[in-house]
């Protein structure tokens, strides 16, 4: 690949490089970081690695984790932004990174808005292959402690492996992460099935609470306040439960309603096909068609029954 070529040939004049992640991290984005960090060090380059946002505790078996700062406090030669589709995905680092001559973008978004001097968008299932792509063209070795940075990355942007659409890339990338010491059971286990005991009861609660309408193909699972707080849990602890209640074979549309302070309410949606995006926006929210988000004021009951109506006019 020529602009892969040229693009690392780039990147390869410096030796002090500053790596950023988009806010909110995931595991592509954090997995990125990483992999490029170490593989740049590898090569006897210094390379230091941020976020803006704390990183979530879910990823800290990973060796290395703990490497991210919120604030760089030195110079760098060179900035490098990962898994950013955009400026504002960089944050309050953004300030930071456009003080440099030399920023590079590392992106696997169709709508990156190439905002670096040297821009890397290649459409891939995760920002990891990618990274991958850049190290190999580096000769970096990728040892196990990038192997499972990497494989964190892939494994979570392709829903473990199952989106539509995954070309053989992702499969191919990771047999040769395997072989070098990536370890995908592990990182299966931290990311989807690991639960604590309280989130454990939390889904439990809930799930047992399911209400179905329209013929059982809208489904509803309801988090009060009160049932984060008696399973002492908290709002992170709800992860899931909307996969969950979309798993369930006559459910088309799975909405979850969470208490967020009085007669206000955080909306999600997922679905198998109807265009979710289009029903949140209704309400001022948005998202992608199978997944997505708004918020709604009222009581409860009248809450359900305007998503009822709304996704009914969606359901053929
Ligand atoms: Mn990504």
């Amino acid at each position: 690949m020529a602009n892969l070529t040229q693009f690392c040939e780039k990147l390869n004049m410096f030796s002090n490089y500053a790596i950023i992640c988009h806010v909110r991290p995931d595991g592509d984005a954090v997995g990125s970081a990483l992999a490029l960090k170490l593989g740049l060090n590898s090569l006897g380059k210094n390379a230091d690695i941020f976020c803006e946002d704390e990183i979530p505790e879910k990823f800290f078996f990973i060796e290395g984790m703990s490497e991210f700062s919120v604030f760089p406090n030195k110079e760098y030669d060179a900035v490098v932004s990962v898994d950013c589709a955009d400026e504002g995905r960089i944050g309050t680092l953004f300030d930071f990174y456009k003080k440099h001559k030399f920023t590079f973008n590392i992106d696997h978004h169709v709508s990156n808005t190439k905002y670096a001097k040297e821009n890397l968008v290649i459409d891939s299932a995760s920002n990891c292959e990618n990274i991958y792509a850049v190290l190999k063209e580096l000769n970096a070795k990728i040892d196990t402690k990038i192997a499972n940075a990497l494989l964190l990355g892939i494994s979570t942007d392709s829903g473990q492996f199952s989106h539509q659409n995954l070309t053989s890339s992702p499969f191919l990338v990771a047999a040769d992460l395997v072989d070098n010491g990536a370890d995908i059971n592990k990182i299966y286990y931290e990311n989807y099935k690991r639960k604590s005991k309280q989130k454990a009861k939390l889904f439990s609660l809930v799930c047992s609470n399911i209400k179905y309408d329209l013929d059982d193909r809208l489904a509803f699972a309801i988090i009060s306040e009160k049932t984060i707080a008696d399973c002492l849990a908290n709002s992170d602890d709800t992860e899931g439960i909307i996969d969950f209640v979309l798993s369930i074979d006559c459910v088309e549309v799975a909405v979850s309603v969470m208490e967020f302070g009085q007669n206000r309410y955080k909306i999600s949606f997922r679905s198998k096909g109807v265009n979710v995006n289009e029903i949140a926006s209704r309400f001022g929210g948005g998202g992608h068609v199978l997944a997505s988000g708004c918020m709604i004021n009222g009581n409860l009951y009248d809450v359900l029954d305007k998503i009822t109506s709304t996704v009914k006019q969606f359901l053929a």
